[in-house]
């Protein structure tokens, strides 16, 4: 009989083999995809559960927040607060940092996520998610301060990302390789369903919003013309593109299958940098892609070594397989 591996079960059992020494992780671990479970119930009640539509307030990013974004940050804080493992969180849905007041002596941890990545597919049933980022509080013991967030992606200690699709899963690394879990609502548990993914090597996808293509740099446009020429092209080969546009959902399909994901620095709007956000978005979505294999920049530099000058920061991000993002650098090099 096939027997069904729970994500605690399989977090005691690599620490049991020793491959994971920080107990307290695990426990953070446990919580942050317990109120994902909870946001996955909210969100698969739809229009039944009064959670569609927007609100009338604006995130510190001047964006409109939906019902869902609030929500999901809400039930991210409280069920994260209670542990007193976590110092402090950050959020797209929130200006500044939130302190956890309880003993602070135990409070290793830092967290940071996008409660509702994709928030414009709510209203029309597409996949959505969730990402977090968790980092080493640099003082354990006096409640932390912005600043502390402001550590490179390198510093991260586990990074994940849950997709509420036709299924709700669970992308997790804790810094030795990516596994898939499924939530079973008949277990009410995340299920291990794919150990150690691997990015596939040669690739014939990308993912690319390419209405914004009259504002794209000339690395982007070069990319982007030689994978539409395909089989006539330098490229010598045909390519497939498709965006979702939530990033969780995007990415996991090159995740899964290979390409590359590409949301670039654009002239849009000069002194942004870029649409999606380094510290929640872009640092624990390539922690998960360079631990799949893959790469993540944003045109020259690894996004993991990117030390970060603000929380809300925004970033360039192209990730995905190897020789695709090395080929783009380069491009980016040339230009
Ligand atoms: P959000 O976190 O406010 O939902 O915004 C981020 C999303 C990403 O998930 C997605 O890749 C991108 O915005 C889509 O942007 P666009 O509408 O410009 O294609
Ligand atoms: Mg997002």
């Amino acid at each position: 009989m096939h027997t069904q591996t729970t994500l605690s079960q399989y977090l005691s059992e690599q620490q049991q083999a020793g491959n994971l020494n920080d107990p307290g992780l695990l426990a953070v671990i446990e919580d942050i995809t317990r109120a994902c479970k909870v946001i996955s119930e909210r969100v698969d009640r739809g229009a039944l559960g009064g959670v569609l539509g927007t609100t009338d307030n604006q995130n510190v990013q001047g964006e409109t927040q939906a019902k869902l974004d609030v929500l999901s940050n809400e039930i991210l804080l409280a069920m994260n607060e209670r542990s007193g493992l976590i110092a402090a969180m950050a959020s797209e849905e929130m200006e500044g940092i939130h302190p956890c007041n309880k003993d602070q002596h135990k409070a290793a941890y830092l967290l940071l996520f996008d409660p509702l990545d994709g928030s414009s597919n709510i209203e029309v049933n597409n996949s959505i998610g969730t990402i977090f980022s968790v980092l080493p509080h640099p003082e354990p013991g006096r409640v932390p301060t912005e600043q502390d967030f402001l550590q490179p992606g390198t510093n991260q200690l586990a990074a994940g990302y849950v997709i509420y699709g036709p299924a709700t899963i669970l992308m997790l690394t804790l810094g030795q390789g990516v596994h898939c879990f499924t939530l079973s609502r008949s277990v009410g548990e995340f299920v291990l369903t794919r150990e150690n993914i691997r990015l596939p090597e040669t690739t014939s996808e990308y993912a690319i919003n390419s209405s914004y293509q009259r504002f794209w740099e000339p690395a982007i446009q070069r990319y982007i013309e030689e994978c539409l020429q395909g089989e006539d092209g330098p490229r010598g080969r045909n390519f497939n593109m498709r965006w979702v546009g939530a990033m969780v959902a995007d990415s996991h399909r090159i995740l899964w299958r290979g390409g590359v994901f590409l949301y670039p620095r654009d002239r849009r709007q000069p002194p942004k940098p870029g649409k999606l956000r380094l510290m929640y978005e872009a640092n624990p979505m390539c922690l998960l892609f360079e631990q799949a294999g893959g790469a993540g920049t944003n045109d020259t530099r690894r996004i993991l070594d990117i030390q970060p000058e603000k929380l809300h920061q925004r970033v360039g991000l192209i990730m995905g397989c190897k020789e695709e993002v090395e080929r783009i650098v380069r491009y980016y090099k040339e230009q």
